[in-house]
């Protein structure tokens, strides 16, 4: 492998490693788009900390052994860069009626709209998580958090980098309107809304922030693994280089709420109590008890299976079909990678019940991926019980029913309890409070989030991390906040 294809270039304004200084016109094009861009960030960007000088690692090469570089940057002065993972030699299209061709390096013209569809969705989620989190700064737990916080929010920003890269190269005229588009769409608005709908829902608070990025960021990785299967092999290329950033992501949710329920158990400890529903009293030692915790798992898992769209879909089908977005480990499963004839069960909704009913497998790719989701999920629910379990609390988390508040699919419309059982309307809006956060637990979560700025101190509802970011010791200065 040669240099230039590992390393990156960050003479350029824009650091890559796709050659850009030879490719003129995407070049201008990127140019043109990146004032713009500068611009969002600084409107939609953190707020209150765009002066501060924060610990990011910047990708500087796309060699898996190590492509990161740390430093004390502003973060409109982060080098956003365009970096794809390096080409498989004589990759072949591992899936679709192409199966076995050799991966394309330009889109093919019957696929065109079908591919910048997914493109420009992908694209739409990376900046609208940004401006979901974009309060989040005022009231982090630590400076080490917040300093996570900001790492994932440039990256976000880079993704939207990735699918711009492209929109401009591979998608001419349109591609540099849906590119525009990108930042014009605002998380939450009533005009220009953000395309999914988890990306439209508020983050008020860390203990959102954390179960955002164990369960929607984890939507991400699917995702991006499914499209990392792709014939079109710039996409699969960037996409792979996106998933060793989104590990960091995940593993932010995954501390994070880990940190949570150890510090809750720990002070129920102390203080004697041995009833987890003790809502008041847990409550009152400064930590947050532990149904409110499953509450907000219920209410972060639900909105984010709603983002693998319809259980059975023919546009799912179809992306398959046309060799464009494979399954999870698409080259690991043994079947013909066709799906001619196969089959795939799909839970529905029929005759006033839940059931399994066979759906040829090729129609159900949505269903399949969501149950790989659901699988990764439930390995790290189990990770928070053993945590539980060792700190001796008689409590178990749980991911609820997936015919629980759901928006898209099948269980849209339906009214069920996280165990699924199906109920009618009054029964939901007398009961739903049990089952997702309400306006009290809002409130009682929003009056721990007070900031805490001191290096090596943490607020009262969560526990220090095992190790620093990239070694550095317990008191480490992650942020150093402009005076
Ligand atoms: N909200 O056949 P259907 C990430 C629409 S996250 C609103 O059921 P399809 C990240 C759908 O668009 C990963 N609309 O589903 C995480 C369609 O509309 P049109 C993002 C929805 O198309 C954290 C209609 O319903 N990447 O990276 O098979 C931080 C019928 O569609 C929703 C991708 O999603 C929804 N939830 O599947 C930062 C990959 N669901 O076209 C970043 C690209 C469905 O008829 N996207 N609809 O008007 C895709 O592969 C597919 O578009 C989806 C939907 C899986 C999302
Ligand atoms: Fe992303
Ligand atoms: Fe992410």
């Amino acid at each position: 492998m040669t240099d230039d294809i590992i390393n990156v270039d960050y003479r350029e304004k824009i650091p890559n490693n796709v050659n850009l200084t030879e490719d003129r016109r995407v070049l201008k094009a990127l140019e043109g788009w990146h004032p713009g861009y500068l611009d969002w960030w600084n409107d939609m960007g953190p707020e209150g900390f765009q002066e501060s000088l924060v610990y990011l690692r910047t990708a500087v090469s796309v060699d898996p052994k190590g492509w990161a570089k740390f430093d004390y940057i502003k973060m409109p002065e982060y080098r956003w860069g365009i970096l794809l993972a390096p080409p498989e030699e004589n990759r072949k299209i591992p899936f679709g009626v192409h199966l076995g061709d050799p991966v394309w390096q330009e889109v093919p013209g019957e696929y065109r709209a079908m591919l910048r569809r997914l493109v420009v969705i992908q694209g739409d989620t990376e900046p609208a998580s940004v401006e979901q989190q974009r309060h989040l700064g005022k009231t982090a737990p630590s400076l080490y958090d917040l300093r996570n916080l900001f790492q994932i929010n440039v990256e976000e920003g880079r993704h939207l980098w990735a699918m711009v890269y492209l929109l401009h190269k591979y998608f001419g005229r349109d591609g540099r309107d849906e590119a525009d588009d990108m930042l014009r769409r605002r998380s939450g608005s009533k005009d220009a809304p953000r395309m999914l709908g988890a990306f439209n829902e508020a983050t008020p608070d860390w203990l959102s922030l954390f179960m955002f990025t164990f369960f929607t960021d984890r939507d991400g990785k699917m995702q991006l693994e499914s499209l990392a299967q792709s014939g079109f092999d710039p996409l699969s290329r960037t996409c792979r280089f996106m998933l060793t950033e989104e590990a960091h992501h995940m593993f932010v949710g995954e501390t994070g709420i880990g940190r949570i329920v150890q510090r809750t158990c720990e002070a129920m400890k102390a203080a004697g109590i041995e009833d987890p529903n003790a809502i008041d009293k847990v409550r009152a030692l400064g930590v947050i008890d532990l149904p409110t915790i499953q509450k907000k798992l219920n209410l972060h898992y639900t909105l984010s299976l709603d983002l693998f769209g319809s259980e059975v879909s023919t546009n799912a089908a179809n992306v398959f079909n046309a060799s464009l977005k494979g399954r999870f480990r698409e080259t690991s499963i043994d079947d013909d990678h066709k799906l001619e004839h196969d089959i795939y069960p799909v839970l529905k909704f029929v005759d006033g019940a839940i059931k399994l009913v066979d759906e040829p497998a090729l129609t159900a790719v949505n269903m399949r991926l969501r149950d790989d989701y659901t699988r990764d999920c439930a390995k790290g629910i189990e990770r928070f019980n053993k945590i539980i379990e060792r700190l001796g609390v008689d409590f178990r988390l749980a991911l609820p029913h997936v015919a629980f508040h759901r928006d898209i699919g099948e269980f849209k419309g339906l009214q069920a309890t996280p165990s699924g059982v199906l109920i009618d309307e009054s029964a939901w809006a007398r009961e739903k409070d049990k089952w997702l956060p309400s306006l009290a637990d809002g409130e009682f979560i929003a009056s721990l989030m007070k900031p805490v700025s001191e290096p090596g101190q943490f607020a009262s509802w969560i526990a220090p991390p095992k190790v620093g970011i990239d070694n550095r010791p317990g008191d480490f200065e992650y942020v150093k906040l402009a005076a």
